[in-house]
């Protein structure tokens, strides 16, 4: 027996949920950026260590559905936190408090569950802001904690680590004690150039983008190369020209980023990656392109 559990990383577009998650299990199971609403479904990642077994469930950012696409993702939230066993409710300490941290925090505080607050990116802000913010959010709710963390510095999080274990029942191990994420590596492989096609573009663009991994040939895996065909799907010709770039500058940039990052995530030698850019208008409130392109 051991302390195990589900734990939900709930909070706005932004505030360092993925970040945290990839930092605390070593491993980068979940893509991050600087827009928001990367994360656009639930992806787990588990922590075991000789005592306990943490299966974190990183979700999309709080935010009001505009698309199908944001209803789906707001579902994930939800589903999230009614199943899990601890929430940790994410803000990014830097913002203000506004309309938005207060839709997260009515949120946890209609649920049952458990709640530890985590005042993520320390690291920006002046340390005398701290303890108001703390006292703050102290009145408004019963959390279990309340954690000052950097994700990005990595500030605080062995303490993070102990306080979670401390929350969690003692049961026996819900998976092997080897076992990563429930993100197969196909999956994976198509966030990575998303990640990259984020990186690379502005404005509506990283809303309007999604990946599809086409094919996936591991063959000659032992050999050292995996061969990946993927599209970007984006809803508009014109998004098509600036994904694509000028005498395709943008799109090799994409390919060459992405090609490096999932030869690291296989550990093979050689990805021979094939990129190409399509046009599917209002994929984001199409329910069948939403199934085809994993959003679920
Ligand atoms: N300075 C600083 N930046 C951070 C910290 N944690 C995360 N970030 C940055 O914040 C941005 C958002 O990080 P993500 O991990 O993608 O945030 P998220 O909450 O998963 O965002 P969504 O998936 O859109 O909901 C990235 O640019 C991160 O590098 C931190 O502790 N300090
Ligand atoms: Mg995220």
């Amino acid at each position: 027996m051991a302390k195990v559990g589900f734990v939900a990383l709930i909070g706005r577009p932004n505030s360092g949920k993925s970040s945290l998650l990839n930092r605390l299990i070593r491993s980068k199971v979940s893509i991050v950026s600087d827009k928001p609403q990367t994360t656009r479904h639930r992806i787990l990642g588990v922590l075991t260590r000789p005592d306990s077994q943490i299966i974190f469930v990183d979700t999309p950012g709080v935010h009001r559905p505009g698309y199908r696409l944001n209803e789906r993702m707001m579902g994930a939230v939800y589903e999230a936190l009614r199943s899990v066993d601890l929430v940790l409710h994410m803000v990014d300490a830097s913002e203000r408090f506004g309309k938005g941290e207060k839709y997260v925090l009515d949120l946890i505080r209609r649920i049952r569950q458990p709640a530890i607050l985590l005042l993520n990116k320390v690291d920006l802000i002046n340390k005398g802001r701290l303890l108001p913010m703390m006292e703050f959010y102290h009145q408004r709710h019963g959390y279990r904690e309340i954690i000052p963390i950097s994700a990005l510095k990595g500030d605080n999080l062995a303490v993070l680590l102990d306080r979670i274990a401390g929350n969690l029942p003692e049961r026996d191990l819900e998976y092997p004690d080897d076992y990563l994420t429930d993100q197969p590596e196909r999956s994976l492989a198509g966030e990575l150039i998303r990640e990259k096609v984020l990186d690379c573009t502005r404005q509506e663009l990283p809303y309007s983008t999604a990946v599809l991994v086409e094919e996936f040939d591991e063959g000659r895996r032992a050999d050292g190369l995996v061969v990946i065909r993927a599209s970007i799907m984006v809803e508009k010709e014109s998004q098509k020209k600036i994904v694509i770039g000028r005498a395709g500058r943008m799109i090799k940039t994409i390919g060459t980023r992405s090609r490096k990052e999932i030869q690291r995530l296989l550990g093979v030698r050689r990805v021979a990656l094939e990129l190409q850019v399509s046009v599917a208008p209002e994929w984001r409130n199409r329910e069948v392109l939403l199934d085809r392109f994993g959003v679920v």
